[in-house]
């Protein structure tokens, strides 16, 4: 059984127990892991800074590290089948968005590999010729790296592959639901040339590996991806030795659709922006934000299709879509559904839990569409994190973009409209991290992501998302000191 992954070796619990992972999808077992301890977590923290202190991880120079990652993604990209399997029965999505996911994390490698040396800082121009200014990039030191369910190893390898080229050492908590791909991780950066002590790994909970990683004084930076509620926790945790932490926690995304859209092409992203992987997706587009003069045509289309998409396990062939990620989690968003439709929207399709045949044995929930919201309710307000399309109407651009920035959050949105000039002005004002024109959910390596307001702090991927797992460092040395007398002799 394994989970923990310590100074470069497999250990075992001390006063942990182990968790069966049991595939969404049916309920069929599929490994059992360590459950890490308080003490588990503890001792992560201490391999990883003894790994750090040595300073031989830092010093060896940004090249070579980024080989390491060079060669972490060939070695993904060889074992990909067994990845995308393990990924596919953790989480209960379809095995080839698994490998879709696969091919996204080996990409992820291969850019931070890519851009290894190509950036040592700058000198600056001090005016003066008697002195040399440097800026220069240090590791933050120890990261604790705590990541979610939804994607498990792309969530993993945003944060561990800049961490390891900017010479840091570090402790993974996955999400306890879907361990499986970050246990396997460890052998392929291993194997790839990462030394000891550098990547270690407790699997485990979030109230008792989580928190620990959180507050212990010895961890320098916290990099989270998840909930709310659970991102201001580590925020606080992380206060008391003012670490440096990193949040990435959902959205509420406004779809916009004007009236001069290409509507076939609107719906089509429409859909797919909300019900992807069952809308278990930060950006997912769950806020259709349509024109009124459209509403009608739009929406019943949508509905229409959205009642036809079909629901199934991850090697299901005639599968569209695949389960929820746990009963507590169908619960949550069919508790949204029914708030919503308590607070006067009406509920077009979906809201209903399968009961019958081969849905049953998972946790199936419907694409859903409430109609006629306003943003005063509580499923337009907070993230339900499933396949729920809400719909709200505008009749102005000015309209559209107050309602789509009406939001605590401020992860991505899209805007659909055939006018360029339109498109640029309303990408402009919406007040969130990504925002696509006619198009949703792509993303590459090289462009940065992240949030606005309460979806967060920092970014994640491209340069910057490298630069979040840098300290800056200022050098200056003066080439002639000479006596100032600014207090004399
Ligand atoms: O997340 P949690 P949950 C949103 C989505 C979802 C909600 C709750 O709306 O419904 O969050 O999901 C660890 N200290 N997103 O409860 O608990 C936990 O073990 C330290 C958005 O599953 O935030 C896991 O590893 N760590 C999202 C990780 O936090 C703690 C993706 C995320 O779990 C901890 C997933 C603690 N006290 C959910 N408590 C996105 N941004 O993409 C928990 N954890």
């Amino acid at each position: 059984m394994r989970g923990l992954y310590l100074a470069g070796r497999w250990a075992a619990s001390d006063g942990g127990g182990s968790r069966l992972i049991s595939c969404p999808a049916d309920g069929t077992a599929v490994r059992s892991v360590v459950e890490g301890s308080a003490a588990d977590a503890t001792a992560a923290v201490a391999a990883a800074r003894t790994a750090f202190d040595s300073g031989s991880w830092a010093a060896l120079p940004e090249k070579q590290r980024g080989e390491m990652l060079l060669r972490t993604a060939d070695l993904l990209h060889r074992d990909k089948a067994r990845y995308a399997r393990a990924e596919a029965l953790d989480t209960g999505k379809r095995f080839v968005e698994a490998e879709y996911d696969i091919d996204d994390v080996v990409a992820c490698f291969r850019y931070y590999g890519g851009i290894a040396g190509t950036d040592a800082g700058r000198v600056v121009d001090t005016g003066n010729p008697h002195a040399i200014s440097r800026i220069v990039y240090a590791p933050v030191g120890v990261c604790s790296l705590i990541t979610p369910w939804n994607y498990p190893l792309l969530q993993v390898s945003w944060k561990v592959a800049p961490a390891l080229l900017a010479g840091n050492t570090f402790v993974l908590k996955p999400s306890e639901l879907t361990p499986s791909t970050a246990i396997l991780l460890m052998d392929t950066l291993t194997e790839a040339g990462v030394p000891a002590g550098v990547a270690n790994l407790v699997t485990g909970s979030g109230p008792e590996v989580g928190a620990v990683l959180a507050s212990d004084p010895r961890v320098d930076m916290v990099s989270f991806t998840g909930g709310l509620a659970t991102g201001k926790a580590i925020m606080v945790a992380g206060a008391a030795t003012v670490k440096k932490v990193t949040l990435e926690l959902g959205g509420k995304n406004p779809n916009i659709i004007f009236a001069d859209a290409d509507v076939e092409a609107a719906i089509d992203y429409a859909l797919t922006a909300v019900f992807l992987h069952s809308g278990q997706v930060c950006s997912a587009g769950a806020r259709l934000i349509v024109d009124a003069g459209l509403h009608d045509r739009v929406v019943d289309e949508i509905v229409s299709r959205a009642a036809r998409i079909r629901l199934g396990g991850p090697f299901d062939d005639a599968a569209q879509t695949g389960p929820l990620i746990s009963a507590a989690h169908r619960a949550k968003v069919h508790a949204y559904v029914e708030a919503g439709v308590a607070e006067g929207a009406v509920l077009r399709t979906g809201g209903i839990i399968p009961t019958d045949g081969e849905l049953s044995k998972g946790f199936y929930y419907p694409p859903t569409v409430l109609d006629g919201c306003t943003r005063g309710m509580t499923v337009i307000r907070e993230e339900s994190f499933g396949p729920v399309m809400t719909v709200e109407t505008f009749t102005s651009e000015s309209e559209a973009i107050e309602i789509a920035n009406d939001t605590d959050y401020g992860l991505a949105g899209a805007v659909w409209t055939s006018d360029a000039s339109r498109a640029q002005r309303v990408a402009g004002a919406l007040r969130h991290g990504t925002v696509w024109i006619n198009d949703y959910h792509p993303y590459v390596p090289q462009a940065e992501w992240g949030g606005f307001g309460q979806s967060g702090n920092g970014r994640e991927l491209g340069p910057t998302g490298l630069s979040e797992y840098r300290e800056i460092k200022h050098i200056w040395q003066n080439t002639s000191p000479a006596p100032q007398y600014w207090f004399p002799r």
